[in-house]
């Protein structure tokens, strides 16, 4: 049964810390294995990642075969039921309208003088999402990466996804090609990070990598970074409900599951101010859980990090969900707008009764990689902003720099750089 927890438990924030701290320790090891991993892609190439992809995927791939062919990606695509095919495309429409909406313009202003300063958006040039195999390949996953890129007008998007034993998901390959990906390699795990961070003979050096993956992934982006861009380090989802009391047990419950049946290290919490909705739920959330294909995931998680809390109030409720800065917020709440303003912290806010989370992940438009952990404090979704940097643009004129010129020769006195004053002043006595 999921645990029914108050805020006076004298034992409560002991039992949430280990909620909090499920993912932080990353196994021995890991960290090591990464590294000799990147360093073997790096010193021999395609050798390496062939040999490696040999090893951890039982996959024998060459120079003519590590790359799914444009004609493959068609036959994926025209393979599918066209259900699904629609379903698809309407998610990847609705995708792109709200990610166009982030679309940051090129902008400049001008001063006295026509002294004009800016700032000029331009897209990366060339990008690498990643993509899982195995039970966390999801279609869904390669629209909320691949479609903000092409919003935001990268030139090339290449995509890794592991093809263990040869077999491809064929919506995950449709998904591809209705986003617009340009290339797929069947290579996945430490090594097609580092493939895309450095380049191989086969495999494009990449600006960004962007995209979930298991603790390998993880870590292989975060030896990376630097050499290349990457997106936020995703852990284990999460949700946090809110509730006052009024709604209904089994939707709620519902969407707890929907989180747990994503992880065993995934955790859904119910904060609500209303003991008799903590019961209900409890009950649901039992009831539900046994008629769901992903049982055992879902109640690994649902035990060891699944929790109704109960509050005294919505203030209460609300103070607890700002401190744990959680990846996806329900306001399960009669009016969640007139509380919306308190919220400081969360990856999505899904508003009210009809708004579960669910919506969200698949097609209501807003990204569905989020921050996870708490980082919702400082991070926010994948937009169309990560692929895309920006240079600031200064253009002085005669005039405005003898108006500034002055104070740029002092301040360069100040820090005893003279050929900076000079450059200055040179041109401040002869302006041609
Ligand atoms: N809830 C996941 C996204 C997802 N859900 C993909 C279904 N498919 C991110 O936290
Ligand atoms: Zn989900």
């Amino acid at each position: 049964m999921i645990n029914i927890l108050r805020f006076s438990d004298s034992d409560f924030y002991e039992r949430f810390r280990r909620i909090e701290e499920r993912a932080d320790e990353i196994p021995a090891g890991i960290e090591e294995t990464v590294k000799e991993i990147i360093a073997a892609v790096r010193q021999r190439g395609d050798e390496a990642v062939f040999e490696l992809t040999a090893r951890f995927d039982r996959l024998q791939l060459s120079a003519a075969s590590i790359e799914v062919t444009r004609e493959e990606m068609a036959a994926a695509k025209a393979s599918i039921d066209p259900r699904s095919l629609a379903v698809l495309e309407l998610a990847a429409r609705r995708i792109g309208a709200y990610h166009q909406k982030q679309k940051q313009q090129t902008w400049l202003s001008t001063e006295e003088d026509d002294v004009l300063l800016g700032q000029m958006v331009t897209p990366l040039e060339r990008v690498g999402i990643y993509v899982p195999g195995g039970k966390a390949a999801y279609p869904s996953s390669v629209l909320m990466n691949a479609i903000p890129a092409k919003v935001a007008g990268v030139s090339e998007i290449i995509m890794t996804v592991p093809m263990p034993g040869g077999e491809a998901n064929p919506f995950v390959l449709a998904a591809a090609a209705i986003a617009g990906v340009d290339r797929i390699f069947k290579i996945g795990g430490a090594q097609a990070v580092a493939a895309l961070a450095y380049g191989t003979a086969s495999v494009p050096r990449v600006d960004k990598i962007t995209g979930p993956g298991n603790i390998y992934v993880a870590t292989a982006k975060k030896q990376v970074f630097g050499q290349v861009g990457i997106d936020m380090i995703a852990g284990p989802s999460e949700i946090l409900v809110i509730n006052d009391g009024s709604g209904n047990a089994a939707h709620i419950a519902a969407d707890l599951l929907s989180q747990a049946e994503h992880d065993e290290l995934a955790s859904a919490v119910l904060v609500t101010s209303c003991e008799q909705m903590a019961l209900a739920v409890q009950q649901q959330v039992e009831k539900q859980l046994q008629q769901l294909r992903r049982e055992s995931i879902a109640r690994k998680s649902i035990d060891a990090y699944g929790a109704i809390i109960i509050a005294a109030d919505l203030a209460e409720a609300i103070r607890f969900s700002n401190r744990i800065a959680p990846e996806h917020l329900e306001l399960a709440v009669a009016d969640p707008f007139a509380i919306l303003p308190q919220i400081r912290h969360a990856g999505a806010i899904f508003m009210g009764h009809h708004t579960p989370e669910a919506a969200g992940d698949y097609l209501a438009g807003p990204n569905h990689t989020l921050p996870t952990g708490g980082t919702a404090r400082f991070f926010s979704p994948l937009s169309v902003e990560d692929f895309v940097k920006k240079s600031s643009i200064i253009s002085f004129s005669a005039n405005g720099l003898k108006r500034l010129g002055k104070e740029v020769v002092h301040l360069a006195e100040l820090e005893g750089l003279e050929a900076h004053g000079r450059s200055v002043s040179l041109r401040l006595h002869d302006p041609d």
